[in-house]
């Protein structure tokens, strides 16, 4: 039903790829994804080399199907990353945040897939040249480190300048998402969001608990003056930041006040000065169940959307 130039470049049951989500993508929810039937991605992030080794190691003996690798380009480790890709032999690499020709260069000729995370017409067109084998087009509805066009006007711009497949990212949340990415041209989605709120994902009970909570305007985007823009849930770290950036402080203070507040959300579960990033979506999410669940249903759920869709604009009506 699902097949496509997605599935075929990924090996897996749905054309779906779950975030690279520093902090949060480790071997059980990339293990938990690509049983799935996606595929599930280990974030590399700024990981200790021995670490990553580590979770590569797991998700290899959590299941037989195939994985990713996320390498995030800004990270003074993403040259170990690469290396270990290469080492074992990682099937799929995503790579976000930057520039990504030295990690095609040097995994394309091992045979690894090659997928980056594009912002823009211009980089999705430069990594097509570069010998990319699909791109993830991201829109700034997602969470974390982000872009400026949003998913719905970037997602069809990017499927015309380019011939590779287009996977689309940022404010999916539900088979709607999917439909909605289809028609836009995307052959596929990236997960983030709803996935950090699977029962296998590690993360903090609060920070999935914040999430379900989220309304409609819970996100914020701060560090935009810096060049790193971040979207997060509001909170007292967030309200500072906006202080911080109205006051003009020297960005390498801005930074240095931001580090370490991913992981103090992530793993100590700081709801008030820990990093919460999270997409606009947030507030679609509603509650915690498997990955298997909530992919085979966001799957069920697309068909049910595109059927309607014909039997109320296409299919022929009786008319009185
Ligand atoms: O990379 C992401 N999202 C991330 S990375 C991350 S880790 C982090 N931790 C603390 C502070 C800041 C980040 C959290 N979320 N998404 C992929 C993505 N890549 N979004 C946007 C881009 C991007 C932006 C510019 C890719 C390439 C790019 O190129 C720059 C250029 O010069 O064109």
């Amino acid at each position: 039903m699902w097949n496509n130039r997605v599935t075929a470049l990924l090996k897996t049951t749905y054309p779906l790829i779950q975030g690279g989500m520093a902090w949060v993508a480790d071997a059980q929810l990339a293990s938990a994804v690509s049983n799935a039937g996606g595929l599930g991605i280990i974030a590399a992030a700024n990981m200790p080399p021995h670490l990553l080794e580590q979770e590569i190691l797991k998700v290899k003996d959590l299941t037989d199907k195939p994985y990713g690798l996320n390498i995030m380009l800004m990270s003074s480790t993403s040259h170990d990353a690469i290396e270990l890709a290469a080492k074992y032999r990682v099937p799929v690499v995503t790579t976000g945040a930057g520039i990504p020709g030295k990690v095609i260069d040097r995994l394309k000729p091992l045979g690894t897939t090659v997928i980056p995370v594009v912002a823009s017409v211009a980089l999705a067109k430069r990594v097509e040249k570069q010998g990319a084998d699909g791109v993830i087009a991201e829109g700034t509805e997602a969470g974390g480190h982000i872009g400026e066009i949003t998913t719905m006007v970037l997602v069809p711009q990017v499927t015309d300048a380019i011939n590779i497949p287009v996977i689309a990212a940022g404010g999916i949340a539900d088979g709607r998402g999917i439909a909605a990415a289809l028609a836009l041209g995307a052959e596929g989605v990236q997960i983030g969001t709803r996935l950090v709120c699977c029962k296998e994902s590690t993360v903090h009970g609060s920070y999935k608990d914040s999430i379900i909570k989220a309304k409609d305007r819970s996100t914020v985007v701060t560090g935009k003056y810096t060049g790193h823009p971040v979207r997060c849930l509001s909170n007292k770290l967030t309200s500072a930041f906006e202080k911080m950036e109205r006051d003009n402080v020297p960005v390498e203070e801005f930074e240095k006040f931001g580090s370490g507040r991913l992981r103090a959300a992530v793993v100590e579960g700081d709801m008030e000065w820990g990093s919460i990033m999270a997409g606009q979506c947030s507030a679609m999410v509603k509650s915690i169940e498997a990955a298997s669940d909530i992919i085979t249903e966001m799957f069920n759920e697309a068909e049910r959307v595109m059927n309607t869709l014909k039997s109320n604009y296409l299919d022929p009506h009786v008319r009185g």
